[in-house]
């Protein structure tokens, strides 16, 4: 993947107005309302069994805290992210046996929830290079799969 200097300044500054604590949780916790059957992973994690249960446990918060600052990883290795991925990637696929089409629906929410905390800020453009460095992230994280 090849990004360019405004690319790559984009997506530096999307990433320095992400709250991890607050867009983790709100994120993971959209996945987990929007698309219920994502929870079939999160078995150990108590009460999912309302939206306001899910947005109120402590346990999603944490995790969704975990992906984010996972995230900042690939934001700070735009050249190598498959490599920054490879483990994790594994783990998923083998461990956790996360199907990967999931990643992509994470993705989605994050872009629902930064939309929204970002209002005007997060215009057309900006949108158009989050994508592509979310669509990066997802090939990476699904890339032991296969
Ligand atoms: Mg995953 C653990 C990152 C999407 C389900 N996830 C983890 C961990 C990280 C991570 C860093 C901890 C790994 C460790 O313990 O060494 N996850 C991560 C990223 C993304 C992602 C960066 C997408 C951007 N994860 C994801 C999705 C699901 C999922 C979409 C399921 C719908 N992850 C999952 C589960 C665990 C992790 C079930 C173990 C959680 C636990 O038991 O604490």
């Amino acid at each position: 993947m090849e990004w360019s200097d405004s690319e790559r300044s984009t997506i530096a500054s999307v990433w320095g107005k992400v709250n991890v604590n607050e867009i983790g949780p709100q994120t993971l916790g959209r996945v987990l309302i929007v698309y219920p059957w994502t929870q079939r992973y999160f078995g150990t994690f108590g009460n999912l069994s309302s939206a306001a249960a899910i947005l109120g446990n402590p346990k999603v918060a944490d995790h969704g805290k975990t992906v984010l600052n996972a995230l900042g990883k690939a934001v700070k290795n735009l050249d190598d992210i498959k490599g920054t991925y490879s483990q994790l990637s594994q783990l998923h696929c083998n461990k956790l046996n996360v199907d990967p089409d999931n990643f992509r629906l994470l993705a989605e929410c994050l872009t629902v929830i930064l939309a929204s905390a970002m209002g005007s800020a997060f215009s057309p453009a900006v949108q158009a290079t989050w994508q592509k460095f979310l669509g990066a992230v997802v090939v990476a994280l699904s890339s032991q799969y296969f």
